[in-house]
């Protein structure tokens, strides 16, 4: 028996099977770089779902993380702690905003902006208790909480799990029309992505941004954006919504604010909205803490210092044309923005497990969504020859 499959075997006996990983064990990383147990060298183009845009184990997040493990843990929000209201600071600042709520995962991030605006629906715009409603988008990814997978439309995330949370609202995702006719007096919300990650990439029509912006103002309901997968440069500017001027009231963000070493996330607002929070109504007991604030501290830093948001820009667009002039008949559609990249694949292509599994052989690993489409994420340190030579082994493996 070799030792990767001695590993799967552990994770498969005593893991619950909620995954099915394509069968390589990773045991280091650097960079866009991840090699196996047996010293495969791998270049990374799922970067963790965009958790880990600055690179694996990035030498400056890694240094401010190893200090701060030296000097103070825990504390819990019970007290102050001498770094959480500098990484705070910090975050707002970057993001533009007034005051943050920090939270450890996604879902939990999610979870406070939809508690974020039920609240002010009722305290500033007058909802009547109970009614308020939030508006989201069929083909939605947001978590997996029980609340958050009750709107999802996909049957493997949701089915099992009802009765469904109500006060939620489904429309179709890119469709203006749909937003205005589903808006009533007691909507407090529109929850969306920017981008539409699981659902393969789906890049809305320009224009879609601004104009949910301004239909939102217009009826004093809040948009709350899900940016974390879109966030922190992903897409070629620091946050998806600044390719439209679509500034949020609420903005979500976690993934890559950890820089793949921690889970850290937050929703960030002005004070006339996130005021609705007072002692006691919210919380949690890692958020804030410590060691993630010195991570995310660290992870912001290295977004900044190293221009990510002009690399990946700069970088989608050298991979897309690539990609393009690849010209493989085997492709129907190739999308996306900064390096958050599909390749949907014809019906008569095959599933794209098939493709992937002949690219891990070849030193890339990247992963499906919806059975036709590979997505393409690398850290965004990747370089162009490192481009370069994943479209050639892309073309390779689709020949
Ligand atoms: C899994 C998908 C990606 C997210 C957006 C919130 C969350 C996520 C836009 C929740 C998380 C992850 C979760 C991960 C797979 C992955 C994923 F395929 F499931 F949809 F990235 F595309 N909003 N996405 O993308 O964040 O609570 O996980 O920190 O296996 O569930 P979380």
């Amino acid at each position: 028996m070799s030792r990767t499959q001695d590993i799967i075997d552990m994770d498969t006996e005593f893991g619950a099977h909620n995954y099915h990983p394509l069968p390589v064990v990773l045991s280091r990383s650097e960079g866009p770089w991840v090699w196996d147990v047996e010293g495969n060298r791998y270049l990374d183009c799922l970067s963790a779902y965009s958790a880990v845009n600055q690179g694996h184990r990035h030498p400056h997040i890694v240094k401010a993380m190893k200090e701060q493990v030296d000097k103070l843990d825990l504390t819990s929000r019970a007290f102050h702690n001498d770094i959480m209201g500098q990484f705070l600071k910090r975050l707002c600042v970057y993001c533009g905003y007034e005051v943050a709520l920090p939270m450890n995962t996604g879902a939990e991030a999610v979870e406070t902006g939809i508690k974020l605006a039920r609240k002010w629906g009722y305290q500033k715009k007058g909802i009547p208790r109970d009614q308020a409603e939030i508006i989201v988008c069929s083909g939605n990814f947001h978590g997996r909480t029980t609340t958050i997978v009750g709107f999802s439309t996909d049957p493997d995330a949701c089915e099992g799990y009802g009765p469904r949370t109500p006060g939620f609202r489904i429309i179709n995702y890119d469709d203006i029309d749909a937003l205005k006719e589903a808006i009533t007096p007691n909507t407090a919300a529109f929850l969306v992505e920017p981008v539409q990650g699981e659902a393969g990439v789906k890049v809305p029509s320009e224009g879609y941004l601004r104009e949910i912006r301004r239909i939102c103002t217009e009826n004093n309901v809040l948009l709350v954006l899900d940016e974390i997968q879109t966030g922190f440069c992903r897409t070629g500017k620091r946050f998806c919504f600044m390719h439209e001027d679509a500034r949020p009231d609420v903005l979500l963000v976690g993934k890559a604010l950890g820089g793949g070493l921690y889970p850290v996330s937050a929703a960030l607002a002005d004070k006339d909205k996130m005021e609705v929070f007072t002692p006691g109504t919210h919380g949690s007991t890692f958020g804030g803490n410590p060691i993630g604030a010195a991570v995310a501290i660290a992870a912001l830093e290295v977004l900044e210092n190293e221009r990510l948001d002009e690399r990946a820009q700069e970088l989608g667009e050298y991979f897309l044309l690539g990609l393009e002039k690849m010209g493989s008949d085997k492709v129907k559609e190739i999308r996306g923005k900064g390096l958050l990249i599909a390749v949907e694949l014809k019906k008569e292509a095959g599933p794209a497990r098939t493709y992937l599994e002949k690219m891990r052989g070849m030193g890339i690993l990247a992963k499906d969504t919806h059975v036709q489409t590979i997505r393409f994420a690398p850290p965004l340190v990747v370089t162009k020859e490192e481009i370069d030579w994943v479209i050639s082994i892309i073309s390779q493996a689709l020949e």
